[in-house]
């Protein structure tokens, strides 16, 4: 074979190829690589041939030849690109004719969905949401509060400081209960008001079944003219049947919250015995179970917002989210929420 033929015989070698790959599927992709490509494919064979021509032949021929590799390589990964890696869909694991993957649907957190609950219940009520803020100065949530400093009611709740001062030189805080909302509502907007605000609040606690150190809150405030206890009652009352049903059970007992005069604890009928006290393991066997504070505003707190205590009075009451939710849920262990386990959202 002279030089000639030999070119003929290469440019017949890149026709032929040029129709097998545009045929080519992803099946037989791999055989026309071989076809072609291989160690005794069309080309190598070709190529073994230039030893019996000169140098300069040699030169030529070679250069020719591997320009044409080139460009059956660049023409074999790119039919392979398209065909999808030169694997056929079966044996890339895929099989177009299954059904699709189920994809799971999210939900929301048993805690939002017992904070949309709460909060449904306050707005048939005519409350309105405030917001709040979860870094709280020491004014709003607790001198405003009449908390006053070095009093010993703050000790009932331990705080997480953040290190920065605010504007008086005080330090800056994580607020230790919803009640800060209670101010900014107050001095936000003139009586009458009926406000709401459910969130998240910190305290130095050690973790338990009934404790954390960051957990939520639900607050209620109504101011207005001649509003007493029996509101109050009335309200919590509603309230507590709205989430509970009509046979649950309200009571007051005294308590103490600088902010509030009097001062209550409510406790409701416990949803787990009824109320009937029987070796009840949530209620301790005394058949109730203690929801939320309340009480009504004290004068200090209002006239710290600038209002009247002659003219005008209120109520406030809060409550944790986390006792509502584990009553509602039926979930005896308060960290539950915090852990995220799939195995437990699943059986709710
Ligand atoms: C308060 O925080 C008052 N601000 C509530 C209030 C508002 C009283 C308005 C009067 C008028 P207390 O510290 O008791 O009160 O907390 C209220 C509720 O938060 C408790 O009943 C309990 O359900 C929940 N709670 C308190 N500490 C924790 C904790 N460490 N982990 C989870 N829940 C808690």
């Amino acid at each position: 074979m002279n030089a000639a033929e030999w070119k003929e015989k290469l440019s017949r070698v890149g026709e032929s190829f040029s129709s097998a790959i545009s045929g080519a599927a992803a099946g037989n992709i791999a055989e026309v690589e071989l076809q072609f490509l291989g160690r005794k494919g069309e080309l190598a064979l070709l190529l073994r041939d230039l030893g019996s021509f000169t140098i300069e032949e040699k030169k030529e021929l070679g250069r020719l030849g591997n320009e044409l590799k080139a460009r059956l390589v660049a023409a074999l990964e790119a039919r392979k690109a398209e065909l999808g890696g030169g694997k056929s869909k079966a044996a890339a694991g895929l099989d177009l004719t299954l059904s699709g993957l189920p994809f799971p649907k999210g939900s929301l957190h048993p805690i939002t969905q017992t904070i949309v609950r709460l909060s449904e219940a306050y707005l048939k009520l005519g409350f309105a949401m405030a917001d709040g803020c979860h870094i709280e100065d020491d004014r709003h949530n607790f001198e405003a509060l009449n908390f006053p400093p070095d009093h010993p009611a703050r000790d009932m709740q331990d705080t997480f400081y953040v290190g920065v001062k605010d504007s008086s030189g005080k330090d800056m805080l994580l607020r230790t209960h919803t009640s800060p909302v209670q101010i900014r509502s107050m001095m936000a907007a003139p009586p009458p008001l009926r406000v709401f605000h459910p969130g998240r609040v910190f305290r130095s606690e050690a973790v338990d079944a009934s404790h954390s150190f960051v957990f939520h809150q639900v607050e209620g405030l109504y101011v207005d003219r001649n509003v007493s206890m029996a509101d109050l009652k009335w309200t919590v009352d509603a309230f507590i049947k709205d989430l509970f049903g009509s046979s649950a059970k309200v009571r007051f007992a005294p308590s103490y919250f600088p902010f509030v005069e009097p001062g209550a604890q409510v406790e409701i009928s416990c949803v787990f015995c009824g109320g009937k006290a029987d070796k009840c393991p949530v209620c301790k066997s005394t058949g109730w179970l203690e929801m939320l504070g309340a009480g009504m505003v004290h004068p200090n707190v209002l006239k710290a917002c600038g209002h009247d205590p002659e003219k005008w009075s209120g109520f406030a009451f809060g409550a944790g989210v986390e006792r509502f939710a584990m009553l509602l849920f039926g979930i005896k262990d308060m960290r539950m929420f915090y852990e995220n386990d799939l195995r437990v959202w699943k059986q709710l």
